[in-house]
């Protein structure tokens, strides 16, 4: 046995980001726990990321790749398993043209390095617009209202937790999910000292969660509503003469215009539909107005709904005419240390447009580059025969090229995406998929070839995606905790080589002969690209310089380090290549292993802003043009069960059922039921239920409790492990159902694209006669 030796490592499992200090012993992880000289994070851990070394450890990860022979996946070198994408990718998208390639990212890609570096690279080296993330079942409306507003679908302003006096947060629960767009390691101590210093915390949730149990005031709204009850908080400040502009007053565009849109929407038409008094309705928007400073924060819960987009423009209009947008103790602007834009000059931009083309079957726009999710099936499944292959008048229509070849990575969408069963069928049917997987799950099952990047221990971590959304602007970088076994990849190099064999660049022509072109290949590539337009930019540091002396100068290990040290070189508290030698690089960084303190939020407009006008465009065209549809839900008066998700501590998407240490409990997948509800329907404590929607129906155990409204039923995701030929051993003991099943794909926010997944209609039946009718 060897000694113990601690590794300093951000976790990867959440967006929460928190600083570990794990136990390295003969080989393997053996411990994890907070570090308390983390300057983020400052101690704090979670029972996932105390998981982590089970959840690096677990035996059924795949160590080795997978490749398709006579129907079945065999284990294979790394080599023949590239070679074997490369033979078949390239030539099948030169047959079938770039339509026929579909690329799907999941969540995974925002927590590792790879996923920040590669994966845009192989919508350009191959030309598809067949690109679907899990935005579209997660944030994509609050790209698109960003978008619209601020002109940069990425400037998502966060809200001030560390000084704020007032929050309102609807449809989020950190103290489940430790937080999302708005990464605070230790969201619940934070929310705490909120009410500790005097500040207070209203939690609009159709659950009494555990964030709603801490606030001074829950409204248990009824789901699907949220963008209502905004709408007439909107209407009452303008109504009440409330609206303080403060710093942005020459900042904003359309105030006039607003006034008029919301008018309509008064607390008392907004009563009926969100079940919420009219008279608290004013109550929350005084109060509002009346913190010294306060913070609006939307998340899932106001996001994946019909009118999610509507919600997360509202969410920022409230913030905006309360004059706390972009001030301390409001909702600010964060800056990371590989923010690209850093050096650009406020002023008028190129604006955000939204439908740039659309969907092949249901003519969905495109928002942001990417097409929904819950669309993938139908553009797999759904072609005429007779054109397929031709594209229609304006290069798609049903009859054109449906997608025949599959990238996915770090991706789950039969589990994840709505109608789980059309999915599955659809997978099977391409003529070629690639997944990029540490798991054969219910997606990868059907790869041709399945490349499994290595664990976490091994793998370095930057935050590339999550400082960008973060309380506090800070860096921390951590290299691999553990060597990787001889000869393997780490997941940098694979997504390389796919983009080397997507480009038709794999191989290359040497003195020596045809020989697989070096991976580093790519990243020299990008630096060149970068560095190059760096030296030609007037108000770059290093304009006017050598590209070839500056790429010199760049450190690191590998491809991804030095694009890492470039990035962080040409960032906003960059040392400039020598311009400012206290400035950042790779170097100082690593020198940090705790991390380095870059500061609390600081107010930034109108730097970030990138509309046509340079202003923030209060009533942005797309977003006049959908209320009409929320005017229509005024008149609308549910009689079905809505159903809702929910979160659960020690959960994680779909992907983590598969660790002991983090199942069992009550982390379990059951039907949350008001006891009303039940008695009504018949149903009774631990008892099946059925339950049906547009997509189909599943069966699972009602769970009674009077933490879920009536007229409101819940059901977690990412369950429903019993699909064959996977390799999750304990995730499949207890598999669960899975709640997407209920879902047809059809409902959308249409603005955004984004699954209609809360407040879906459902009927629910008792499965079994109960013994007492
Ligand atoms: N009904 C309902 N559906 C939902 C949601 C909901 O609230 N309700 N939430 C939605 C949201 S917010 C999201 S983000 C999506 C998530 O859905 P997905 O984007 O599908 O993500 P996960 O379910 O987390 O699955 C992640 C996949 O990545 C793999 N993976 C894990 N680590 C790595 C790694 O380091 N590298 C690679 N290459 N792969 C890795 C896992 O094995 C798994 O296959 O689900 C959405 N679906
Ligand atoms: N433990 C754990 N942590 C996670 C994840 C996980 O799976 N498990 N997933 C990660 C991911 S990918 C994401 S995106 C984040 C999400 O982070 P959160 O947004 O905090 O996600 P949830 O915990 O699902 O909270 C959503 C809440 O919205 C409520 N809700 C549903 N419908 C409505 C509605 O119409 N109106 C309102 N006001 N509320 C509604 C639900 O009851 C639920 O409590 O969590 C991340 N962290
Ligand atoms: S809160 Fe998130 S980042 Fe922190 S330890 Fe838990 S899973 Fe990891
Ligand atoms: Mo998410």
């Amino acid at each position: 046995m060897s000694a113990p030796r601690t590794v300093l490592r951000v976790c990867p499992l959440c967006e929460a980001t928190c600083g570990l200090r794990l136990t390295v012993q003969d080989g393997r992880l053996t411990g994890a726990r907070g570090d308390t000289e983390d300057v983020f994070s400052k101690g704090f851990i979670c029972p996932k990321g105390a998981a982590l070394p089970q959840a690096d450890a677990d035996p059924d990860r795949l160590s080795a790749p997978l490749l398709r022979k006579d129907g079945e996946l065999r284990e294979v070198s790394w080599e023949e398993a590239f070679d074997a994408v490369a033979a078949r990718l390239r030539p099948l998208i030169e047959e079938h043209g770039p339509a026929a390639l579909g690329i799907v990212l999941g969540n995974p890609n925002v927590h590792t390095v790879a996923g920040a570096l590669y994966p845009p690279l192989l919508s350009t080296v191959t030309g598809t617009r067949g690109l679907f993330t899990a935005s579209t079942v997660d944030q994509m409306p609050k790209h698109v209202s960003s978008g619209l507003l601020f002109g940069d679908a990425f400037a998502i302003p966060v809200p001030d937790l560390d000084h704020t006096d007032h929050l309102l947060l609807l449809g989020a629960n950190p103290m489940e999910s430790n937080g999302s767009l708005c990464t605070a390691p230790d969201f619940p101590g934070r929310l705490r000292a909120l009410r500790a210093r005097g500040g207070t915390l209203t939690v609009v949730d159709p659950r009494r969660t555990r964030t709603a149990r801490l606030a001074d005031r829950h409204l248990a709204i009824r789901p699907g509503t949220d963008a209502l009850l905004l709408a007439a908080m909107t209407q009452v400040l303008f109504e009440e003469k409330l609206v303080r502009l403060g710093a942005l007053t020459d900042l904003v565009e359309g105030l006039d215009e607003l006034a008029e849109a919301v008018r309509e929407f008064t607390p008392e038409k907004v009563a009926g539909p969100c079940d919420v008094p009219a008279d608290t309705v004013r109550a929350l928007a005084r109060e509002l107005a009346g913190a010294p400073t306060a913070a609006v924060y939307g998340r899932i819960g106001s996001s994946t709904v019909a009118h999610g987009t509507l919600t997360s423009w509202l969410v920022d209009v409230l913030n905006i005419l309360t004059g706390n947008l972009d001030r301390p103790g409001g909702a600010l602007f964060p800056l990371s240390a590989t923010d690209r834009a850093a050096h650009r000059p406020a002023g008028p931009g190129r604006g955000f447009d939204l439908g740039r083309w659309h969907s092949r079957v249901s003519r969905h726009p495109e928002a942001k580059g990417e097409l929904p999710l819950a669309a993938l099936a139908e553009e797999i499944d759904t072609f005429d025969e007779g054109t397929a292959g031709e594209p229609g008048a304006d290069g798609s229509g049903p009859g054109g090229t449906p997608i025949r070849v599959l990238l996915t990575v770090a991706a789950n969408p039969v589990l994840s995406a709505p109608d789980g069963d059309r999915l599955d069928a659809a997978l099977a049917s391409l003529s070629f998929m690639v997944s990029v997987d540490p798991y054969l799950n219910e997606t990868s099952r059907h790869a041709d070839v399945v490349l499994p990047p290595p664990p976490p221990s091994q793998s370095a971590h930057f935050d590339y995606a999550f400082n960008g959304f973060a309380v506090r602007n800070q860096v921390r970088y951590s290299r691999a905790a553990l060597p990787r076994s001889e000869g393997r990849p780490d997941e940098s190099e694979i997504l390389a080589r796919l983009v080397l064999a997507a480009g038709g660049t794999y191989w290359s022509e040497t003195e020596r002969g045809r020989e697989r072109t070096d991976p580093g290949a790519v990243d020299a590539l990008v630096i060149a690209q970068t560095l190059g337009k760096a030296v030609a930019d007037p108000r770059s540091p290093v304009h006017g310089r050598e590209v070839a002396e500056l790429t010199a100068r760049l450190t690191g290990e590998d491809g991804a380090e030095r694009r890492l040290d470039m990035m962080l070189r040409l960032g906003p508290y960059g040392e400039g290549f020598g311009a400012d030698p206290e400035g950042l690089s790779l170097s100082k960084v690593l020198a940090h292993p705790h991390g380095i303190d870059l500061g609390p939020l600081r107010p930034r407009l109108p730097g970030p802003l990138k509309t046509r006008s340079g202003r923030i465009e209060l009533l942005p065209g797309p977003i006049a043009g959908d209320l009409p549809r929320l005017s229509a839900a005024l008149d609308q008066s549910p009689d079905q069960l809505l159903l809702v998700g929910r979160r659960h501590l020690r959960s994680n998407n779909s992907w983590l059922h598969n660790v002991p240490a983090l199942t069992g409990g009550s982390n379990r997948c059951t039907l949350h039921l008001h006891p009303e509800d039940a008695a009504r329907l018949g149903v009774q404590d631990g008892t099946p239920v059925r339950v049906e929607g547009g997509g189909g129906a599943v069966v699972v155990p009602a769970e009674l409790t009077d933490t879920v409204r009536t007229g409101v039923v819940s059901l977690p995701h990412g369950w429903g492990h019993d699909r064959p030929g996977t390799r999750l051993r304990v995730a499949a003991a207890d598999p669960g159902v899975n709640v997407n099943q209920l879902l047809d794909g059809t409902l959308l926010d249409p603005l955004s694209g984004t699954a209609v997944l809360n407040a879906v209609p459902v009927q629910l039946s008792a499965a079994v006669p109960s013994a007492h009718r």
